[in-house]
């Protein structure tokens, strides 16, 4: 049986985060996973790992971080807190708004695979949804994945997403060190180092619904550095076939 802890990064989430962890307990309490969650809070001003901390929920933890870094740098203390802590074997990662739903989780955890395997909720994919997402949100996933999938040559269909499960032996095999992906590249970074580690890759529909408490984090610099990020990488991979291999896997 696989041993199950969740990633929830937070910045300012007091009020989602609580609810989002009342319906992981009750998630829990019906299911053959006795997961753990670890929260990475980047000492959010709204006090988000205070209150957490309230909560006393014996299989939370909090990674508390000084300040804010960015998505791609609490993710990873997230995955080398978790792997230093060697029972897990599948480490799933969401976000604290509310926009992947805790009622998708038995299809994803349905999905895993043994071996170096990854699990990408995915909206542009037959039986995938968004709700009340503004269109420009919308456009902007799905060019992103598009231009992408293209540049690297991945044939995923949701590659900025973060609802995910990878497992521990795939994290393992890759650099994580070697990562500096800030915004949510992050997630195409992790997507295309999964893929040059031979990972076994699925799909799984979910539906996506937009926040509805809290502030996006989401900047034109993010988006500016998902553009450049993901055009290098390409690049990369064109002039120079396994050198990214090389530098992602080890
Ligand atoms: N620890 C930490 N968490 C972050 C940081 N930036 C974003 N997050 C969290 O990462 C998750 C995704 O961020 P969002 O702001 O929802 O970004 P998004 O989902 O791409 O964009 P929206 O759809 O507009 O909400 C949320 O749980 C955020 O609180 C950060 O710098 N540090
Ligand atoms: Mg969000």
């Amino acid at each position: 049986m696989d041993k199950l802890v969740i990633l929830i990064p937070t910045y300012n989430e007091a009020i989602s985060i609580v609810e989002l962890l009342e319906k992981l307990s009750s998630f829990r309490s019906r299911s053959e996973y006795q997961f753990d969650v670890v929260v990475i809070d980047d000492n959010s001003p709204d006090k988000t790992a205070d209150i957490i901390d309230s909560l006393a929920i014996s299989w939370v933890q909090i990674l508390r971080r000084p300040g804010k870094g960015g998505l791609g740098a609490a993710y990873r203390a997230g995955f080398n807190r978790v792997l230093a802590d060697k029972q897990y074997t599948q480490i799933l990662t969401m976000d604290a708004d509310g926009s992947h739903r805790v009622e998708d989780l038995p299809v994803m955890l349905a999905a895993i695979k043994p071996g170096k395997s990854i699990v990408l909720g995915t909206r542009w994919m037959p039986g995938g949804s968004v709700v009340n997402w503004p269109k420009s949100r919308q456009l902007l996933s799905r060019c992103g994945t598009i231009y992408a999938k293209l540049a690297l040559g991945i044939n995923l269909n949701d590659l900025t997403g973060g609802f995910r499960i990878y497992s521990a032996e795939l994290l393992n095999a890759l650099n994580l060190k070697d990562m500096n992906a800030t915004g949510y590249c992050f997630q195409i970074e992790m997507a295309m180092a999964a893929d040059l580690a031979g990972a076994t890759a699925t799909q799984v529909p979910i539906t996506f619904v937009e926040r509805i408490n809290g502030v996006s984090k989401m900047s034109r610099a993010i988006v500016i550095e998902a553009l450049t990020q993901t055009t290098r990488w390409g690049l990369m991979h064109r002039l120079r076939p396994n050198a990214d291999k090389l530098h992602y896997v080890k």
